[in-house]
């Protein structure tokens, strides 16, 4: 479904295998040089959700190729794998001859790990120095999605549910909406992805930074 002018929502997306792939992949990068850990915020506080960060660090509100904040490590790199999958991403959702598809180079993923009790509150994704898409896929738990505007954090705002497998892509004017996860159900996801419990999220970006 396109929720919103440049968002686009297809259900089910990956295959449980490629779920399952990816699942590996991340417990792999979780004990990786910046273990996922909760991020700190800048006022104190801590995220419920664990994070871990490939090709570059992401702190609120800027990102470095070292976890200066964590132990001072670089982050592991980006695989050319997954800017091949975030294209096939793009291409599916946008079309096959999306030129914006074909040239799409993410060089940062943010790993989030939610928990029972994990919440994203309401934010803006403006961290990048690029307006390129951002390719989000669910893995696990299914969760609620709150999807809003680009003005302020409250309404109007749609609810949407993120299931295990499901694609979003959020371009052109929802780029910048505010956006947030406000639930999720514990026990919902298939255990054939090797996700036992909880719910991960890996938004694929193109942050416009050189070192
Ligand atoms: C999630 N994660 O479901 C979301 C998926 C994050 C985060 O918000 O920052 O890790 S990505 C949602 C997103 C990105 C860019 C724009 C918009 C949504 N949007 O316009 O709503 O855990
Ligand atoms: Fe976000």
């Amino acid at each position: 479904s396109r929720p919103a002018p440049g968002a686009v929502h297809l259900p089910g997306w990956l295959p449980s295998g490629e779920q399952r792939r990816l699942v590996e992949a991340c417990r792999e990068w979780a004990s990786g040089p910046v273990p996922m850990r909760h991020t700190r915020l800048p006022r104190g506080g801590v995220m419920s959700v664990r994070t871990v960060c490939l090709g570059w660090h992401w702190r609120p509100y800027r990102y470095s190729r070292t976890a200066d904040d964590v132990n001072g490590r670089r982050v592991a790199p980006f695989p050319g794998w997954l800017a091949d999958l975030g294209r096939r991403a793009l291409r599916c959702a946008y079309g096959e001859e999306s030129a914006e598809a074909h040239r799409y180079a993410p060089d940062t993923a943010l790993v989030n790990f939610y928990d029972g009790d994990a919440r994203m509150g309401m934010h803006q994704d403006k961290d990048e120095r690029s307006s390129a898409p951002v390719v989000s896929l669910s893995v696990g738990d299914t969760c609620v999605f709150r999807f809003g505007n680009t003005a302020s954090r409250g309404k109007p705002y749609t609810d949407i549910e993120l299931n295990s497998g499901d694609l979003f892509v959020f371009g052109g004017p929802s780029r910048f909406a505010y956006h947030g996860v406000t639930k999720v159900f514990p026990g919902t996801g298939d255990p054939a992805t090797g996700m036992a419990s909880g719910r991960l999220n890996l938004t694929l970006r193109v942050t416009g930074l050189t070192d």
